[in-house]
């Protein structure tokens, strides 16, 4: 059978509801316990475990899926942190443990149903790479690609080593794989904190990068709409000096990158001609969205699709 697209898939964050109702708008049929398309394949940006309702129905949808061959995947920081959590690397704060909760108190904390699930985020890719197509958790950062190529598993997975190295605070594997799951930050000091959209003040925002002209505080940093800081006030307009060293190397490459994990809300749209984000923040009220990809060269806005 030769496959006509890929329908790239955001994070769905334990709403298996909405999973399956964005499978049936996109043609997919349950046959056999796994949800199949005739002539496409589904690609899962990660991010499928914490904060929803039904993580285990979730992953289970997914794992069939991919399992039988309707589905691909990479994996997103919410399954590397829960596979570093088990493996004891991770600090069984109160801030993780609440991150982490409706995933445990669904699996059983240190049930055989945790430890198989676990089992199978190991085997998950950190990136995908499809030929025409790339997909990532939260950024294409090649040189993080390429340090990584040569410590990875089997087709692109975790190993034990490497998610000890990845959880050591500073390491080039920890910065390399917060690179590829959560993307590329910035520090905003001597500028003060915002809050963002969980009310969190933070020290560090996000950078675009996938907009080449992110080169200054102002035009990369991402901030919440209307950013206030720590006290409520009006944050302050940020200096468009360009910065001496950016966080990360601005994506130029002319091949479609399609990546979750930015909590995008309103109209779906391309972040620019060659990337997309496909998370518009299904783990807080908003609606699951893909991108169905079909051999185009630059992204469009009518190609995605909605749960
Ligand atoms: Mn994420």
């Amino acid at each position: 059978m030769k496959r006509q697209g890929y329908d790239v898939i955001g994070d769905v964050h334990g709403h298996a509801d909405k999973l399956v109702s964005l499978l049936v708008k996109m043609g997919y049929e349950d046959r056999d316990g796994s949800w199949r398309h005739s002539d496409r394949q589904a690609v899962f940006v990660g991010d499928l475990v914490d904060r929803g309702p039904k993580q285990l129905e979730t992953v289970s949808i997914a794992r069939s899926m991919v399992a039988c061959g309707s589905a691909l995947i990479t994996a997103g920081n919410h399954e590397f942190n829960a596979v570093a959590w088990r493996f004891g690397h991770r600090k069984k704060s109160p801030k993780n443990r609440r991150q982490h909760m409706a995933f445990l108190t669904e699996v059983g904390e240190g049930s055989a149903v945790h430890d198989e699930l676990i089992e199978w985020f190991m085997t998950l890719p950190l990136w995908l790479d499809l030929g025409g197509l790339r997909v990532v958790h939260a950024c294409w950062d090649p040189a993080s690609i390429a340090l990584l190529a040569e410590q990875v598993g089997p087709g692109n997975s975790l190993t034990a080593d490497l998610v000890k190295r990845a959880t050591k605070n500073g390491s080039p594997e920890w910065r390399t794989v917060e690179h590829l799951l959560k993307g590329p930050e910035v520090s905003l000091a001597p500028y003060p904190a915002y809050l963002d959209s969980g009310g969190e003040p933070r020290k560090r925002a996000r950078w675009k990068w996938w907009d080449s002209n992110a080169l200054s505080l102002r035009s990369g940093v991402v901030l919440p709409a209307n950013p206030v800081t720590a006290t409520g006030d009006p944050y302050p307009v940020l200096p468009d000096e360009p910065l001496r060293s950016l966080p990360v190397t601005l994506y130029t490459d002319e091949i479609p990158v399609i990546y979750g994990h930015f909590w995008e809300t309103g109209t779906p749209k391309p972040s620019s001609r060659f990337t997309a984000c496909v998370d518009y923040s299904a783990g807080k009220g908003g609606p699951l969205v893909a991108y169905r990809w079909s051999g185009e060269k630059q992204l469009t806005a009518e190609n995605f699709a909605s749960s």
